[in-house]
């Protein structure tokens, strides 16, 4: 049997590449931080009791703030593939904890790094890069497109992304950075700016909510979604050699296009809903990214099937749900056509049927 340590097992592509990897056979091994209250609600419907017969899902207690527990891991579970998912992710909180963010998101790839190559165990090691880092560069940006990084978080994912290439050609590690664009789900955390504008929807629409308050809205991004781009993490380990690769959609939207989409579909005008608050503005910000995702096409066989479109309906049927309302339907729709089965079996046996942790709703977005 396969066997995958995951970081950030607890986080949106985390749960999903989980649920991926057990849907191939593999044990999985996920990291996870102590906290006094649950933090696994996106990993419950694969949750398995430890003492039932045939478990394949084992969490363990770690931070990446500290490498004792990363080597103890390493050296006992002896991974076939480690997926380092984990970090301080978002890239406004980095302007406020510049130095956090740096030792969670950089120095703790150095920390994952050092306890495989340390162990002596011939793993595999993806590294979860990011768009973030291209900053300033024109797009389209491809794998070659010099990185220009804007943000604390830039900067640090920029350390781990090299640092990564230095363990691949210093020490022979099969490691891969995947530059993955922005890529969002019904999982997404509630304070990144496409959950808060589908999650203010619902809200507004079950009267719990009369305002969006927004920053930039005219930065462009590519969105994709989430479970695609965890199969393009899993593809990447199993080529012949280890590279890195840029995964994104080749579309950019900017954040007015996912307002305006994700209230119409809703039919409602964003005009009488939508306003511009200081407080979600950045130091600096990076204007406008578009990938061009050739390589991950043309050597993983990888590309998008879900639309800009799609997701916005996806995620706002999922919100409505959520604050107990019916979903419009067109993005429920779209999951069940489209999405692979591990993902959709899931929604049917667990997410999907449950509904959303019913006291989240009702969460203010502060960031
Ligand atoms: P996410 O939802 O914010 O998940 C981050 C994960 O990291 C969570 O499981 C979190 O645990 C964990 N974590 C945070 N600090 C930690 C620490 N000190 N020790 C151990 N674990 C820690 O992020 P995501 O959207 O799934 O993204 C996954 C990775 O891809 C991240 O590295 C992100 O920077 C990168 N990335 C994301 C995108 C995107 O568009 N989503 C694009 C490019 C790259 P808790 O649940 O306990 O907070
Ligand atoms: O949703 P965001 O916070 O995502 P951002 O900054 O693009 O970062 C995400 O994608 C990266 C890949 O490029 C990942 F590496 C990173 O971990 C994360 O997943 O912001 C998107 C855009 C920004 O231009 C921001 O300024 O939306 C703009 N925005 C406007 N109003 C807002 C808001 N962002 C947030 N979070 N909240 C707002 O109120």
């Amino acid at each position: 049997m396969t066997r995958a340590v995951v970081t950030g097992i607890t986080g949106q592509d985390g749960s999903y590449l989980a649920e991926l990897l057990l849907a191939k056979g593999y044990e999985v091994h996920g990291l996870i931080r102590r906290a006094s209250t649950f933090n696994t609600d996106r990993i419950e419907h694969i949750y398995q009791d430890p003492h039932s017969p045939g478990v394949r899902l084992f969490l363990h207690y770690g931070d990446l703030a500290s490498g004792e527990q990363l080597s103890y891991l390493i050296y006992n579970i002896q991974p076939d593939e480690v997926y380092h998912l984990g970090a301080q992710s978002h890239v406004k909180v980095s302007f406020e904890m510049p130095e956090y963010t740096g030792d969670v998101s950089a120095l703790g790839t150095t920390r994952l790094l050092e306890a495989i190559r340390r162990s002596g165990i011939r793993t595999r090691f993806y590294q979860a890069s990011s768009s973030e880092m291209f900053g300033s560069a024109p797009p389209p940006q491809n794998e070659s497109t010099p990185f220009q990084p804007c943000s604390p978080y830039a900067a640090a994912k920029l350390y781990a992304h090299w640092l990564t290439r230095s363990y691949r050609e210093g020490y022979g590690l099969f490691a891969c950075n995947g530059i993955l664009f922005n890529h969002e789900s019904e999982r997404r955390g509630e304070t990144f700016v496409t959950r808060k504008i589908t999650r203010a929807v619902a809200l507004i629409l079950a009267g719990q909510q009369n305002k969006l308050y927004l920053g930039n809205l005219e930065a462009k991004r590519d969105w994709g979604y989430a479970p695609e781009y965890v199969e393009a993490m899993w593809l990447m380990l199993q080529q012949d050699e280890p590279e890195d690769y840029v995964v994104g959609t080749g579309e950019s939207h900017s954040v007015k296009e996912f307002v305006q989409l994700a209230f119409s579909y809703a039919n409602l005008d964003w005009r009488r809903y939508v306003e511009i608050d200081p407080r979600y503005l950045r130091p600096s910000e990076v204007d406008f990214l578009r990938s061009d995702a050739a390589k991950a096409k043309q050597k993983l066989r990888w590309e998008p099937h879900i639309s800009f479109q799609e997701l916005v309906q996806i995620m706002v049927d999922w919100d409505l749900k959520a604050v107990g309302l019916s979903p419009i339907g067109a993005g429920e729709r779209v999951l069940r056509a489209k999405v692979g089965a591990w993902c959709a079996k899931s929604y049917e046996n667990g997410v999907l049927k449950r509904g959303a942790p019913a006291g989240r709703a009702a969460l203010s977005c502060r960031i």
